[in-house]
């Protein structure tokens, strides 16, 4: 009531802001985010650095609560939409490039999977970098993936997964690419919060990526591979 102490987030210091906004991401008040996000970029702060100490730290947080039973569907799912909202604006910024394009990449969630967020911040990430993304959404079946790349003509192929129950679904999509012989056309990325490397091997993938940073390095560095043993 009355003596409620509102809170001016253009008033307080960017370490009391960040932390205000891991709270705001994880109550789901996607304005709050909206504006705080504004405040940071209107003070000189990064895209990337917004992206990752405030949204991805508040999702994080988040995630632990939603596994420890704290927190239940509806309330991820309002934070959810409160990062998509903190995104959105970011990535403008994070795809503004005048770099030559380099290379293609279709991206998407697996089959049964319908986490997006991760999935985004790789395409947004990617883009920025001087990718051509082409974005298939979620929950996609392998001929999905198959007939987009061919399709588009891409260079890479990303998956994302972010449940134990349909990452062996990215060997599916893998399995099939090698029974029509067309696994050696394209470079293979995956990743999601529950993969790592010993299982990108195992499936098969040419990498696993722990984040949006990491696809990104690893994308630039096998295009150039594969331009260098086109040129050899
Ligand atoms: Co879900 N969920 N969820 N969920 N959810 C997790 C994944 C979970 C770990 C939560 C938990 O228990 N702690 C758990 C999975 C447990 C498991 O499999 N072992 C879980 C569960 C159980 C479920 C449901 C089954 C819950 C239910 O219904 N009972 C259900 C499943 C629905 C389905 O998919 N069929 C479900 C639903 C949901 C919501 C709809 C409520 C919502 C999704 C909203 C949306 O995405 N639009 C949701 C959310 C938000 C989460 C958590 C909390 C956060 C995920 C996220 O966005 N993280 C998540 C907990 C967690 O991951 N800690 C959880 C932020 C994002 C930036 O990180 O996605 O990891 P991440 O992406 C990173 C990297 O992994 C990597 O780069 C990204 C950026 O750095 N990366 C890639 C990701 N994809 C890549 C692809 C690449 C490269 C890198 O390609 C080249």
């Amino acid at each position: 009531m009355a003596d409620e102490e509102e809170i001016i987030l253009a008033e307080l210091p960017d370490d009391e802001l960040v932390l205000q906004m891991m709270d705001d991401l994880y109550d789901g008040l996607k304005e709050e985010i909206e504006d705080a996000v504004n405040i940071l970029l209107d003070r000189g702060w990064t895209p990337y650095d917004i992206l990752t100490k405030s949204l991805v730290a508040g999702m994080t947080v988040v995630g632990n609560d939603f596994r420890d039973g704290i927190l239940f569907v509806p309330e991820v799912l309002l934070a959810a939409q409160a990062m998509k909202a903190g995104m959105a604006i970011l990535k403008p910024l994070l795809v503004e490039t005048g770099a030559p394009k380099m290379g293609k990449m279709v991206i998407g969630t697996v089959k049964g999977d319908i986490h997006d967020i991760g999935k985004n911040l790789v395409g947004m990430m990617m883009e920025g970098a001087g990718f051509e993304i082409i974005d298939l959404g979620i929950n996609n079946p392998a001929e999905d993936y198959i007939a987009a790349l061919e399709r588009e003509g891409a260079d890479i192929l990303g998956m994302s997964a972010l449940l134990t129950t349909t990452m062996p679904y990215m060997k599916t999509v893998i399995d099939q690419l090698t029974q029509m012989g067309k696994r050696g056309d394209y470079i293979v990325l995956v990743g999601g919060a529950p993969l790592n490397e010993e299982f990108g091997r195992a499936i098969g993938a040419d990498a696993y990526c722990k984040d949006a940073a990491v696809a990104v390095e690893t994308a630039k560095a096998m295009m150039a591979r594969r331009h260098n043993q086109v040129a050899g």
